[in-house]
This record gives structure tokens, C-alpha cells and sequence, in this order.
């Protein structure tokens, strides 16, 4: 196996970061005590941990004005694959990348997964595109995909999603994600009942390529491209399609993809409670946007919604499962740095929200004490509990300090002098 920053430089960074880590470890284990939490348990859950990585998010997103390119963006897969073997390398938090074709579309899907076998990394769902014409192709998905009036354009994106599960079937990928920006601009442009319908035929057909133990991931989005009505704008079209088509569809909720402070929590428990929460697109957004880094505007949300996937763990047993992937791209810091960063914060989430004494929770609700049962709350959030994921990084092999490990390995000069800029890249973008 290949590690893509020095393996020394990363021992040499964790030994000069141990004494101090030990003793914050060790001050927080002592607090932890007290309230009846073994840290080592924590430690050893937070090296569970697994959030996917989107291969699209290694480079440098755009807004729908335009896109600055950084310096070292990968100009293909396998340098978006090397990227993500940094990430996974620095953390031990990303093993899986998640591909989306045609962008990432291998002309030898087995060449393709040895080199991320290679790097320690393997294949999460794979994603469909039918919301952009694809050069060559013989239908324009202009006035829509799946859903589109004509026939052809719907066989051509069944067609193209079921390509997308072959290639995955060969890089092991377990599931597909469908997200369709399909729906209408004007009132009258669609017949909104109709439209869902011919999305839902079409969706039966890709339903029936997919194998038996894969799943397939429907993926709400409240609005854009279409800016009058989405065709699967909200979570409760998505469950009742996820319902229409049988118990391998699920629900995706990313996280972006609603209106301004709508109660996602509630999503995830509702969708959780009726078997149907496929898995999370992870990222954060303060007005209509899907692409800012994890926990950076509102981390409480995100622990907040780690709080109903505890509660439904603890309820549901092994059976739930739902799969995690961080989806941004944006303009202004290096998106290995930002992956890094959200994969840690995501993880955070999942261990603060570990923390929530349940027992103390169920009684005060019992109780209708409302101040205690949302301080109960408050205090696994309030707690910090960088020691456990730095040591849980150590004990993996990656890094004490991802970001700051990045940076000394030189790793983004280095790339900037081995990936000249593609010409034209500064053009339009796409989000
Ligand atoms: C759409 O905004 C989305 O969240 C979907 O997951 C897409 O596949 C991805 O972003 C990339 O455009
Ligand atoms: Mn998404």
C-alpha cells in the first residue's frame, strides 16, 4: 500500500504532538469519569468512525457565476483518488470515495479500483448524472431526465444510470444515488402530477438493474436548478417514491438541500422511524446553498441530528445503517483542508452526541422537566472532545493534527508543480 504524504513525517508530527494530547486526554478522561463515561470506549468508537468522500469535492468548486481553480487541482480520477488518500491517510475517518460518472467515468473500472486499493481506499455508492448534457449524447435533458416528456431522454438517463451500477458492481460500490434537478420553471411549464409519475416509472426500471444487496439512494433537493417546483423537492416525496419502489430504495438527506431553518432532526427521526433513511450528504449552509464545510455555520444542528441517530442505534439495533458522505465544493480554502476538516467535524458530532446520557434524557422528558432534559443535551454538546478524536487518529496511525500535518508535507506545492492547469478551466462553474 501507497501512502501519499511521507509515513515519517507523519510519525515525526505525532510524536511532537503526544505529550500535550496525552495530558488533554487525560484531564478529559478524568471529567468523563465522573459522569459514569469510560474515555476508552469513546476512543475506540470514534475509530469506527466512516464518513465517505465525494470525489467532485477534491476540486475546486464554483458558484453557477464562475469557478477559480486552485493551484494542484486533480485533473482526473485517479489524481482525485490520490487527494482522497491524503484525507484518509491524515484522518482514518475517510475510507470510501463515492464516484460520480461520466465525470469520473474509468475506461477500466478494475484498473481504477486496485489504484484506490492501493491508497487504502474503497468505493461508497456511486452517483448518476442527468442534471447536464453529456458530449455526444443523442437526447438533451433541458427540459428534464427522468421525468422528461420525451421518451427518448428517459430511456437514455435509465440507460445512463443503469451504466452506473454496473461500473460500481465492478468497483464494489453497494449503492446508487439518484439526485434529478428535474421539476419546472413557470407555473403550467409541467403537470406536477404527471411529472412524478414518469419519474417514478422511470425509476422502476433503474429499480430492477439494481442487484440484490445494493441500495438505491433518492435524494431530495428543495430547489436548483429548477426554480418554480422540483420534482423531488422535499423529504415526503422522497419517502413516498422510496415506498412506491420497494425496501432496497431509501431516503438521502443532504443536508443543504432544505429551506432555511427547517427541522432536519425531525427528518432524520421520521424517516429513521419508518425504516426508510438511507443515508446523509454532510455539509452546512446558511441561506439556499449545499456546499459550505460541515459544522462550520450551525454545528449544533449537526450534533442534534447525531442525537436522533444515537436514539434510533439504540432503538433499531444493528439493522440501522444508515451510510455518511460529506458532499462540498467551494471556492475559497483548499478542498483537501475543507474534507479534512468537515470529516472531523461530522465526527465530532457522532461522538458528542454519544455522550447524551439517555437514561437521564428519557426520565426528564418522562418528568416534563424541559430545562433538564435540554440541558442534558447541552452538556454532551458543550463538551470538548478533540482529545478523543486526536488520540483515536493516533492510535489509527494518521495524524494528531490533520491540517497542520497537511501543510508541513507540502503536499498542495508539490501538486501545483505536477498539475499544470487544464486550459479553459477557469470557465463557467458547476455546483
Ligand atoms: C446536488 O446539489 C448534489 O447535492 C447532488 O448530490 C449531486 O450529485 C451533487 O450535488 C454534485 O452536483
Ligand atoms: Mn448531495
Amino acid at each position: 500500500m501507497s501512502t501519499p504524504i511521507n509515513a515519517a513525517l507523519v510519525a515525526e508530527h505525532n510524536a511532537k504532538a503526544q505529550a500535550n494530547l496525552e495530558a488533554d486526554y487525560a484531564a478529559l478522561g478524568g471529567m468523563l469519569s465522573r459522569r459514569g463515561i469510560d474515555i476508552e470506549k469513546m476512543t475506540a468508537l470514534a475509530q469506527t468512525f466512516a464518513v465517505a468522500l465525494p470525489s467532485w469535492g477534491v476540486g475546486t468548486g464554483g458558484t453557477r457565476f464562475a469557478r477559480f481553480p486552485g493551484k494542484g487541482e486533480p485533473r482526473n480520477v485517479f489524481e482525485k483518488l490520490d487527494d482522497c488518500g491524503v484525507i484518509h491517510q491524515l484522518t482514518k475517518a475517510t475510507p470510501n470515495v463515492s464516484l460520480h460518472f461520466p465525470w469520473d467515468k474509468p475506461t477500466d473500472a478494475r484498473e481504477l479500483r486496485d489504484y484506490a486499493a492501493n491508497l487504502g481506499l474503497g468505493f461508497d455508492s456511486v452517483n448518476s448524472n442527468t442534471f447536464q448534457d453529456q458530449a455526444g449524447q443523442a437526447h438533451t435533458y433541458k427540459y428534464g431526465s427522468l421525468t422528461a416528456q420525451s421518451a427518448q431522454a428517459r430511456a437514455q438517463a435509465v440507460a445512463h444510470n443503469i451504466e452506473c451500477i454496473e461500473i460500481g458492481k465492478t468497483l464494489g460500490s453497494k449503492g446508487l444515488t439518484v439526485w434529478v434537478g428535474d421539476g419546472s420553471n413557470f407555473p403550467g411549464q409541467a403537470n406536477l402530477r404527471a411529472q412524478l409519475e414518469r419519474y417514478l416509472d422511470s425509476m422502476r426500471g433503474i429499480y430492477a438493474a439494481l442487484p440484490e444487496d445494493w441500495l438505491m439512494y433518492i435524494e431530495h433537493k428543495l430547489f436548483e436548478p429548477a426554480f418554480y417546483a422540483t420534482t423531488i423537492a422535499d423529504w415526503g416525496t422522497s419517502f413516498a417514491c422510496a415506498q412506491e419502489l420497494g425496501a432496497k430504495a431509501k431516503c438521502l438527506v443532504d443536508l443543504g438541500h432544505h429551506a432555511p431553518n427547517t427541522n432536519i432532526e425531525m427528518i432524520v427521526a421520521r424517516l429513521a422511524q419508518f425504516g426508510k433513511l438511507g443515508g446523509f450528504h454532510f455539509n452546512d449552509s446558511k441561506y439556499g446553498d449545499d456546499d459550505l464545510d460541515s459544522g462550520s455555520i450551525n454545528p449544533f444542528q449537526l450534533f442534534l441530528i447525531f442525537n436522533e441517530l444515537a436514539d434510533a442505534a439504540q432503538r433499531d439495533g444493528g439493522a440501522f445503517k444508515p451510510s455518511y458522505m460529506l458532499d462540498q465544493s467551494h471556492n475559497v480554502t483548499d478542498p483537501i483542508e475543507s474534507l479534512m476538516s468537515s470529516a472531523v467535524e461530522v465526527q465530532r458530532a457522532f461522538i458528542q452526541a454519544s455522550l447524551v446520557d439517555r437514561a437521564a434524557l428519557a426520565h426528564h422528558q418522562e418528568a416534563n422537566d424541559v430545562l433538564q432534559a435540554a440541558q442534558t443535551l447541552k452538556h454532551a454538546f458543550r463538551t470538548d472532545v478533540s482529545p478523543i478524536l486526536a488520540m483515536a487518529r493516533l492510535r489509527s496511525g494518521a495524524a494528531a493534527d490533520p491540517v497542520a500535518c497537511y501543510r508541513a508535507s507540502g503536499y498542495r506545492e508539490q501538486a501545483g508543480a505536477q498539475r499544470p492547469p487544464k486550459a479553459g478551466a477557469s470557465g463557467s462553474g458547476i455546483v
